[in-house]
């Protein structure tokens, strides 16, 4: 919530030069923009999660065949909510995700929550864990928000507070697009999620039957140093590193801050521009996928850097999407750098 806070008031005081962003670029006056009022095209659902089909966790009974004194049971019909693949993606605005379920699957029928690692850390958020006898549902992420089933739509659980949302219910598809606002993860690039499914009866499904998927960003952000213990005579090379889809289609505007003081005027006056290429990750449910991007290098002399804790912010925009990042540096005195006053 703090860094939605944090992104709304930084928006309002920004001009926006990205072409696709500021249809207005030509007006002589500054023009002004709330970040949740940006609107990003729909971008390409990626496919995510295929699950095998009939791989439920209702065994149907072996079948009868009556012989003379013996009567077979009558048939009750095992469960046919069975998963099968999943596309998603996000915009660090919206996310995307389509559910898709076998040709015998009654979708209105189902039952189904979903598991979001908004930060993709572990240890952070709740344990999905789950057994039921012993087929046991542990894809490893620590989720930060829930989405789960309700009448026509979803009811989407994050951080700070639950909201329905309406879905698209096709044949045998259920469509969501979730706000980010909701997720706890305005801007927050990529997620990890896993899933469950069922009736009223219980899971019937889950997936990806091992591990977790990914719920790729258009773009994301990344500092560089991360979190780190520095000293004051140190030369750091400070980077902003973005990951794209398309990185030679897409203009890239960012805000730097430095303790809360936009410094970005002075980190684009200096900065040294490079292409990553390939700049990868690897999904255990996929095979390797790998992303272009650019990094923005600035160079900070030693003793520029004071004693003490500083939080450094970048938010980066492009067409097709907006990503943020923050990183906390403890910096110590080194030996050529200025000596620490006691308060
Ligand atoms: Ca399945
Ligand atoms: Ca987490
Ligand atoms: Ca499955």
């Amino acid at each position: 919530m703090k860094t939605l806070l944090w992104i709304v008031l930084v928006i309002t005081s920004l001009v926006f030069c990205t072409p696709a962003l500021a249809q207005k670029g030509n007006l002589e006056k500054p023009f002004q923009f709330d970040a949740r009022s940006l609107v990003f095209p729909e971008p390409y659902h990626e496919t995510v999660i295929i699950d095998p089909e009939k791989d439920l966790w209702v065994t149907p009974p072996p079948p009868c065949t009556p012989v003379p004194g013996r009567v077979c049971p009558p048939t009750t019909p095992a469960s046919t909510i069975d998963f099968l693949s999943a596309s998603a993606k996000t915009n660090g605005v919206n996310t995307w995700l389509d559910l898709n379920f076998s040709k015998d699957s009654v979708v209105f029928l189902a039952k189904w929550v979903v598991f979001f690692d908004t930060d993709q850390n572990p240890k952070t958020g709740e344990d999905a864990g789950f057994s039921t006898d012993e087929r046991t549902f542990d894809p490893g992420i620590g989720y930060d928000a829930v989405i789960f089933s309700d009448d026509f739509g979803a009811n989407v659980c994050g951080p700070d507070e639950c909201r329905f949302i309406p879905a698209k219910f096709g044949e045998h598809t259920i469509k969501l697009m979730i706000p980010n606002e909701l997720l706890g993860a305005y801007a927050g690039g990529d997620m990890n999620f896993a899933l469950m499914v069922g009736d009223e009866d219980g899971v019937t499904d889950v997936a990806p039957n091992e591990g977790f998927a990914t719920v790729t960003s258009t773009v994301n952000a990344k500092l560089s140093p991360g979190d780190s213990q520095l000293t004051t005579s140190q030369m750091i090379d400070l980077s902003v590193i973005v990951q794209l889809d398309d990185p030679f289609n897409t203009a890239v505007r960012k805000l730097v801050t430095f303790d809360g003081v936009d410094v970005t005027g002075d980190f684009e006056k200096q900065q040294v521009e490079g292409t990553i290429q390939a700049m990868g990750y690897y999904n255990p449910e996929q095979n390797g996928i790998t992303r272009s991007g650019k990094s923005y290098r600035y160079r900070i002399q030693p003793g520029t850097l004071q004693f003490g804790r500083h939080v450094l912010e970048t938010l980066v925009f492009t067409g097709r999407g907006l990503a943020y990042s923050q990183v906390e540096w403890i910096v110590m005195p080194g030996r050529e750098g200025p000596i620490p006053t006691r308060p």
